[in-house]
């Protein structure tokens, strides 16, 4: 393999591009894995569990999915040797270990995810978490804090400030703020009376959430916007201009996730516009089928797109890249070996680009040479430059990776029921 790379790297250095430079890039990048993958959503909450809600749906019913944290925590481990780097794991509130006690939204409580904590740093893992706000029996008439029922709502503001609370508690543990991540399906089927209604009591309900500040080492957070759902289709309260305004105007991190916007809209296009404005944001790296169907992430335009802006933006910017999508049609060990590996081998390629001389050629009026240039660097030697990092990071390379896969479909998730 180290021919492979050296002569790779020869090739790539034709073109001005240094591959260790790139690798070192590669190497500090990281990706936070969701936990939401190995049970298509379901969650361990004893009330309710397994039922997806708001807009959330994993389909199909391929045998093996986790049944419980410990064979959550398997999974995540057995992907984890799949995907070269250090990246960070993802929860959500619904995954806490209440050890089979019933224990509502609005009293979860760091204690519930001191198991996780701790094995996090036996994985040498850091934590990122979410509010759960789907899945509930007061999720079901489609509004949560931007509900007009007070009781309603006064539930989900306890829940998100309870979720921050754990976040900050991770923060702390961990030594590495959390990033926690607000996402509501509050929207309607068909055309609202009441747009302006529903937009204000969201904004005062998110107000009175982050009236209680956390220092930025122990907590970051960020509101995800989106443009339609199953159920609301018509109206989505927490629209791209809904949070990208709050987010500036309240200075708080704007969620862009891939999935979230019109088909033709380029999700990517989105970051050097929020950047001049924000210093930090959080993306979800998704892959939408015609709607926002949270399919596997692979190498698509979208997402090389996505990760040459972030390349491109990042010295003194933070940009915080979550995976989030859910399949339950194929082996979900296998999904998220594939998807995280596709996100990895996307940022490469992007550290891999020969900037300046696009830049140069772009000022210079050459935009034939710019486009022949980037089409030279589709079938330059990317898979040798990433075999290499695998085997760096002591990770199976392409030809071998889903023999693993494959070997614990066989030992274990076969083995589930
Ligand atoms: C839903 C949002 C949200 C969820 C996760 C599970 O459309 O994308 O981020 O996918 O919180
Ligand atoms: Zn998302």
């Amino acid at each position: 393999m180290a021919d492979r790379y050296n002569d790779a790297k020869a090739r790539y250095a034709e073109i001005g591009v240094d591959t260790d430079a790139a690798l070192k890039r590669l190497a500090d990048f990281t990706l936070s894995l969701h936990c939401w993958q190995a049970d298509d959503v379901g969650g361990f909450e004893s009330a309710g569990a397994g039922l997806s809600g708001g807009g959330i749906q994993a389909t199909g019913n391929y045998p093996g999915k986790a049944r419980n944290l410990g064979e959550l925590r398997d999974d995540i481990e057995t992907a984890l040797k799949l995907i070269p780097g250090k990246h960070r794991l993802n929860l959500h509130a619904s995954y806490g270990d209440f050890g089979g006690k019933t224990v509502d939204r609005d009293r979860i409580a760091p204690e519930h995810f001191a198991s996780w904590v701790s094995w996090a740093g036996e994985q040498g893992l850091k934590l990122d978490f979410n509010c759960t706000m789907f899945s509930h029996k007061l999720a079901d008439d489609g509004f949560t804090l931007s509900s007009k029922d007070k009781k309603i709502r006064d539930f989900w503001i306890a829940h998100v400030e309870r979720a921050r609370e754990i976040s900050a508690y991770m923060g702390r543990e961990q030594g590495s703020p959390a990033v926690h991540n607000i996402w509501i399906p509050d929207g309607m089927k068909d055309y609202p009376a009441d747009r302006f209604g529903y937009r204000r009591i969201l904004t005062e309900s998110l107000d009175r959430i982050f009236e209680t500040s956390y220092p930025e080492t122990e907590i970051l957070d960020a509101v995800e916007s989106k443009l339609f759902g199953i159920g609301s289709e018509a109206f989505v309260v927490g629209s791209h201009d809904f949070y990208l305004a709050y987010a500036i105007s309240r200075d708080k991190m704007l969620c862009l996730d891939m999935g979230h916007f019109h088909p033709t809209e380029l999700a990517a296009d989105k970051v050097s516009a929020v950047l001049q404005f924000q210093d930090s944001l959080l993306l979800h790296v998704s892959r939408p089928m015609r709607w926002d169907s949270d399919h596997i992430v692979v190498l698509s335009d979208e997402l090389y797109f996505m990760a040459h802006e972030v390349a491109r933006a990042e010295s003194g910017k933070n940009i915080y890249v979550g995976l989030d999508f859910f399949d339950a049609s194929v082996n979900r060990i296998g999904a998220y070996a594939v998807g995280a590996r596709s996100a990895l081998k996307a940022w490469l390629a992007a550290y891999l680009e020969p900037a300046s001389e696009l830049v140069c050629r772009e000022e210079a009026g050459d935009y034939i040479g710019r486009m022949a240039l980037s089409e030279r660097l589709k079938t330059m030697p990317l898979g040798d430059v990433w075999d290499h990092f695998c085997e760096m990071n002591g990770v199976p390379v392409e030809t071998d990776y889903m023999n693993e896969v494959t070997a614990y479909e066989r030992d274990v998730l076969s083995k589930r029921g």
